[in-house]
C-alpha cells in the first residue's frame, strides 16, 4: 500500500472516489501492518459526514439493481451523492457478483456523484459485515449523502444489513396471495418500506393488489415505537420505467426525519456503534486465543490437565481468562 493513512484520509475527505477506493482496499485486506493503517485511517475519519445509510434486500431477479441504477440516478441528478455497497453472501464464492452486474449499473457507475462498490470478498459473513461497516464510515467521511447497502434476500445477509443501516427497504416482485403467505415475517418485519417493483405493463394490476395485500399485512404487524403513522409502507415502483422513485425517497426522507426529531435515529447509531464494538471486541480476543503461539500453548495445557482431570474444566478457564485479561 504505496499511500499513508494520512494521505488517504485527506483525499477521502476532500471527496476524492480513487483515495476512497483504497481506502476500502486498505480496511478488507487482512495484512496485519495494513490493518495497523487501516485501524488509524479510521480514527481520523470517526464522526465525519452525515449519510443516510439505506438497507436495500429483495430475492434475485426482482429487480434491484436495475432500482439501484434509476434511483441513484435520479438522486445523482438532484446533485447528491449516491454510494452503492453490497454485502452478498455468496461473494466468498463469486469474488463479488456486484462486478459482473456492472452492466445493469453502467450509467450510474460512470457518474461522478457515485461510487459503486462490491462486496468484499471474504470468507465469513461475519467478516463482510465489519468490512461494510468500516467501507460505510469512510463513505460518509467522503460526503455521500446516501449510501446503499445491498444485499440478496436469503436471510442472514439481512440480519447483518438491518444492523448496519437507518432504515431498510425490501424490494418485493409482483405476486398472487398465495406467495405472500410465504414471504417470511422475519424480513417484513424488519423492512421499513416495502417497495413493489415491476409495477408496469402486464403486471401492474398484479402489482397494485400486491401493494394492497402487504399494506394490509403491515398492519397486522405489531406496532414499533420507532415508526410514525402509517409505517412501515407498501408502495408501487417500475424501476425499469422509472416510476414512483421520487415519492419513495420522498418517504424515505420523511421516515428518517421523524426518527431524527423523535430521537429515534441517534439511538439505533448509538446501539448500533456499541454492539460493533462488543463485537470488535469478541472477534478481537476469539483470534487471539486461535493465532497467539503463546496463548496457544497456554490452551493446550490447561487442556490437557483437564483432560487428564488433574484441573476443573472451571478452574482451568478462569486462569486462562486472567492470563488474557
Ligand atoms: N418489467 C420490469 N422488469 C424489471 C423491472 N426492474 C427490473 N426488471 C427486470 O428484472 C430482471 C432482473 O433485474 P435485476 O435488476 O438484475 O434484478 P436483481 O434483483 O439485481 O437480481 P440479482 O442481482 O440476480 O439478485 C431484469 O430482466 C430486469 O430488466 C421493472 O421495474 N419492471
Ligand atoms: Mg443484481
Amino acid at each position: 500500500m504505496r499511500n499513508t493513512a494520512e494521505d488517504l484520509a485527506q483525499g477521502i475527505l476532500a471527496g476524492d472516489r480513487r483515495a476512497l477506493a483504497r481506502g476500502i482496499t486498505l480496511i478488507e485486506s487482512n495484512r496485519a501492518d495494513h490493518r495497523a493503517e487501516a485501524l488509524r485511517l479510521l480514527d481520523m475519519l470517526a464522526g465525519q459526514g452525515a449519510a443516510l445509510r439505506v438497507g436495500l434486500s429483495g430475492t434475485p431477479g426482482v429487480g434491484k439493481s436495475t432500482f439501484i441504477e434509476s434511483f441513484g440516478l435520479m438522486l445523482t441528478g438532484q446533485g447528491k451523492k449516491v454510494a452503492v455497497l453490497a454485502v452478498d453472501p455468496s461473494s466468498a464464492r463469486s469474488g463479488g457478483s456486484i462486478l459482473g452486474d456492472k452492466t445493469r449499473m453502467e450509467q450510474l457507475s460512470r457518474d461522478p456523484n457515485a461510487f459503486i462498490r462490491p462486496s468484499p470478498s471474504q470468507a465469513h459473513l461475519g467478516g463482510v459485515a465489519r468490512r461494510t461497516r468500516e467501507a460505510i464510515l469512510l463513505c460518509e467521511a467522503a460526503g455521500f449523502d446516501l449510501i446503499l447497502i445491498e444485499t440478496v434476500g436469503v436471510g442472514q445477509s439481512e440480519t447483518l444489513v438491518a444492523d448496519m443501516v437507518d432504515l431498510f427497504v425490501l424490494l418485493m416482485a409482483p405476486a398472487g396471495g398465495d406467495e405472500l403467505q410465504g414471504v417470511k415475517r422475519g424480513i417484513m418485519e424488519m423492512a421499513d418500506i416495502l417497495l413493489v417493483n415491476k409495477a408496469d405493463g402486464d403486471l401492474k394490476m398484479t402489482a397494485m393488489r400486491t401493494v394492497a395485500d402487504y399494506a394490509g399485512a403491515l398492519r397486522l404487524l405489531r406496532k414499533r415505537p420507532q415508526d410514525p403513522e402509517g409505517f412501515p409502507k407498501a408502495m408501487a415502483v417500475s424501476a425499469l420505467e422509472e416510476a414512483g422513485l421520487e415519492k419513495a425517497w420522498d418517504e424515505i426522507c420523511a421516515l428518517a426525519q421523524w426518527r431524527k426529531e423523535e430521537g429515534f435515529f441517534a439511538t439505533r447509531r448509538a446501539e448500533q456503534a456499541r454492539h460493533w464494538f462488543e463485537a470488535e471486541v469478541r472477534e478481537g480476543l476469539l483470534a487471539r486465543l486461535r493465532t497467539d503461539p503463546e496463548i496457544r500453548a497456554k490452551m493446550a495445557g490447561l487442556g490437557d490437565q483437564v483432560a487428564q482431570g488433574r484441573t476443573a474444566p472451571a478452574v482451568a478457564a478462569a486462569s486462562m481468562l486472567d492470563l488474557l485479561g
